[in-house]
C-alpha cells in the first residue's frame, strides 16, 4: 500500500535528500513549510526539482504552533512523520537562544501530543544531534556515550531527545532518535564551516573573491554526506521495535584538514586567501565529534561509503561547477 509520510523542514538540506528518497519508495510525501514574508521561489531551491511531484504536497507549517501541526497530522493520517525542522545553527543557538529552545523543543512536543491523541500508530523520526556529546570527548561516541551539552541548540535537542524516549516508553509510540554526526551536501545552508569554505574555494578559484574569514579550525567533526544518512532515518523508522541510532562516517578531521583537503584539491595557498576572526569563535565550543556506528550497520545494514576528502571534493565541484566552470 502507498504509504504518507510528512516531512518538517523540507526545504532544508536532509528534507529534500529525503523526500526525494521517499518519492523514488512511492510514498505520498507531505512536506511542511515555514511561511515568511518573503517567501520567494528561492526557498524552494533544493526541492525545485521535485515539486511538480504528483506525489509531493507542500503545506504551510510553522512546527512551534500546534494547531498547524495537528491540523496536518489529522488531515493526511501519515504512516511515518519525520521531524526535521530546527533552528539547526550552533553558533546561531547563542545569540538566539530563545527561539532556538522554542522551536527544537515545541516542535517535537507538538509532533508527539498530536501523535499520543490522535493515532499512536504513527511511526515518528527525530533529528538527535551528535552535538549533545558537547564537552564528552570520549570516542568513538556511540548511544551508551554520556551527554554533555554546552550549546542552547544542543540542550534543546537533548530535551526533544528525552522526550522521545519518553512517549515512546510511556504510551508505546513508535518513536525513534537519529543521533546524526555533522552530514553535509552540495545542498549544505551556506553559513555551515564545509560549505562555507568550498564556496568560498570556488570564488577565489575564480577571481571573485581574495579572502576567507573563518573561527576554529582545531576542532574535530565526524563528516559524512547527507544523502547517505537520509537513509538510515528512513530504516529506523522499519525495525520490529524502536530504537535510537548514531548515524556517522567513524572517521575525524579537524576543520583545519577539511581547509586543508579543499584548498589542495583546488590548488589554493590557505596562508595567502584564510584569515582567522575572533569574532566567529563560539563562546564554547564542542572539542571532538567521532562516532562508532556499529549498532546502525549490525541492526539496519547501513553504513558511510563517502569520507570527508571525497566529500570536501564533491562539494567543491559542485560550488565550482554553480559558478559556470564545466
Ligand atoms: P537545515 O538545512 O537548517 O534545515 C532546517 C529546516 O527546518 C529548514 O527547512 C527550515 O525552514 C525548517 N524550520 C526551521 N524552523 C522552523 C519552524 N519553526 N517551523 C517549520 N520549519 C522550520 O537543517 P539540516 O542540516 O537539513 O538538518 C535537519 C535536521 O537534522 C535538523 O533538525 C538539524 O538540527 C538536525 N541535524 C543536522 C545535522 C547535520 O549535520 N546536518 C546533524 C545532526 C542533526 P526555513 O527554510 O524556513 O528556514
Ligand atoms: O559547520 P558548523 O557550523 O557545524 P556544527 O557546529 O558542528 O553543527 C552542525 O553539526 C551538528 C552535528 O554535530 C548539527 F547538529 C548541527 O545542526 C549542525 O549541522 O561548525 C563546525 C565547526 C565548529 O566547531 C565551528 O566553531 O567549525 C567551526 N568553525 C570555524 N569557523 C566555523 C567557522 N563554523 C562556522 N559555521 N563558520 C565559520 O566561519
Amino acid at each position: 500500500m502507498n504509504k504518507i509520510a510528512i516531512i518538517s523542514g523540507i526545504t532544508g538540506q536532509d528534507g529534500s535528500y529525503l523526500a526525494e528518497s521517499l518519492l523514488k519508495k512511492n510514498y505520498t510525501v507531505i512536506g511542511t513549510i515555514r511561511y515568511t514574508s518573503n517567501d520567494t521561489q528561492s526557498k524552494l531551491k533544493n526541492i525545485q526539482h521535485i515539486v511538480d511531484n504528483d506525489k509531493l504536497i507542500l503545506e504551510y507549517c510553522d512546527i512551534t504552533d500546534f494547531s498547524a501541526v495537528n491540523s496536518i497530522i489529522l488531515k493526511y493520517k501519515p504512516s511515518e512523520v519525520y521531524n526535521l525542522a530546527a533552528q539547526s545553527h550552533v553558533g546561531v543557538s547563542y545569540k538566539n537562544p530563545i527561539s532556538t529552545i522554542n522551536i527544537n523543543i515545541s516542535g517535537t512536543i507538538n509532533f508527539l501530543e498530536s501523535i499520543k491523541a490522535n493515532d499512536r500508530n504513527i511511526k515518528f523520526y527525530q533529528a538527535s544531534t551528535s552535538e549533545m556529546f558537547g564537552i564528552n570527548t570520549n570516542c568513538p561516541q556511540n548511544e551508551q556515550t554520556m551527554m554533555l551539552p554546552i550549546s542552547p541548540y544542543a540542550a534543546a535537542k537533548l530535551c526533544s531527545h528525552n522526550l522521545v524516549q519518553i512517549y515512546r516508553d510511556s504510551y508505546g509510540i513508535y518513536a525513534c532518535c537519529g543521533i546524526l554526526f555533522n552530514h553535509e551536501s552540495e545542498r549544505r545552508g551556506e553559513n555551515f564551516v564545509t560549505r562555507k569554505i568550498t564556496k568560498a574555494a570556488a570564488s577565489i578559484k575564480m577571481g571573485l573573491q581574495d579572502k576567507l574569514y573563518l573561527g576554529n579550525l582545531k576542532v574535530y567533526r565526524d563528516w559524512g554526506h547527507a544523502k547517505e544518512y537520509v537513509e538510515a532515518m528512513h530504516l529506523m523508522l522499519q525495525q520490529q521495535k524502536p530504537e535510537d541510532f548514531v548515524i556517522c562516517s567513524g572517521e575525524t578531521n579537524t576543520v583545519e584538514d577539511f581547509l586543508k583537503h579543499v584548498f589542495e584539491y583546488a590548488d589554493l595557498d590557505i596562508q595567502k586567501h584564510v584569515i582567522i576572526d575572533p569574532n566567529l569563535y563560539r563562546p564554547s565550543e564542542v572539542p571532538k565529534l567521532w562516532g562508532d556506528y556499529s549498532k546502525a550497520k549490525e541492526k539496519l545494514g547501513w553504513q558511510p561509503k563517502i569520507k570527508c576528502k571525497e566529500l570536501a571534493q564533491i562539494m567543491f565541484d559542485h560550488d565550482l561547477k554553480s559558478l559556470g566552470v564545466k
